[in-house]
């Protein structure tokens, strides 16, 4: 059978096609550009979970196959959570992993050692067409640091050091990344579910 990746981040595109490849479920995952008459669908919702089955069910509805969506982002304690959800278009600009990740370093800046405290956070999506859903989620704590550190990942990863880590998240290999992150926590645990739902 096969099932709609329904994300156009290319970030997570490459996560969760090695994360679901070593899953090994029975399933062939399709991309976004298989349809290209699918649109942006509006993030409306107030949780990673809601806005992860926005997106899910939006594209089985108009693709007719089953769905799986990734919301996720930066969740940093000094600014009560933000950017959260908004992690995405936290500069204005959705989708400029730059312009954001040097927002935010600003905005932590005078944030001192100790107090410095984050997760990344994800929340895994399955939708049927019929309109079955299930959700996952994951999380990856750490601290923010004041400059950033290492070239693999995408967004945020050079300024997150997970707990027990010297690294950030972009100086971890791929396989070490996906190993302890909140995306590979939510798929590994949506993976049996896609598996036993979608026949
Ligand atoms: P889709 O909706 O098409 O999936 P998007 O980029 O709009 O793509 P989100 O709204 O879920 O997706 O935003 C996720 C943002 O959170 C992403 O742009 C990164 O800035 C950040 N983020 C998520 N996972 C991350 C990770 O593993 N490492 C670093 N930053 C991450």
């Amino acid at each position: 059978p096969r099932v709609v990746l329904a994300t156009r981040n290319a970030g997570k595109i490459a996560e969760l096609r090695r994360i679901l490849a070593d899953a090994a479920i029975p399933v062939e995952i399709v991309g976004l550009e298989e349809f290209p008459e699918i649109g942006d669908v509006a993030e409306t919702g107030l949780t990673f979970a809601e806005n992860a089955l926005l997106k899910a069910h939006a594209v089985a509805r108009q693709s007719g196959l089953p769905a799986i969506a990734d919301d996720s982002g930066l969740c940093v304690d000094a600014l009560n959570g933000m950017p959260g959800i908004f992690s995405a278009r936290w500069s204005g600009k959705h989708g400029d992993d730059q312009a954001n990740l040097d927002l935010l370093l600003a905005q932590v800046s005078d944030v001192p050692e100790g107090h410095r405290g984050a997760h990344f956070a994800c929340a895994a999506a399955l939708a049927l067409p019929s309109g079955e859903e299930r959700v996952t989620e994951g999380a990856l704590h750490g601290a923010i640091i004041s400059a950033p550190r290492g070239t693999g990942g995408f967004g945020y990863d050079p300024i997150l050091v997970p707990d027990g880590e010297t690294r950030t998240t972009a100086e971890l290999s791929a396989a070490e990344k996906d190993a302890i992150s909140h995306r590979g926590r939510a798929f590994r645990a949506l993976a049996p579910i896609i598996a036993e739902v979608v026949v």
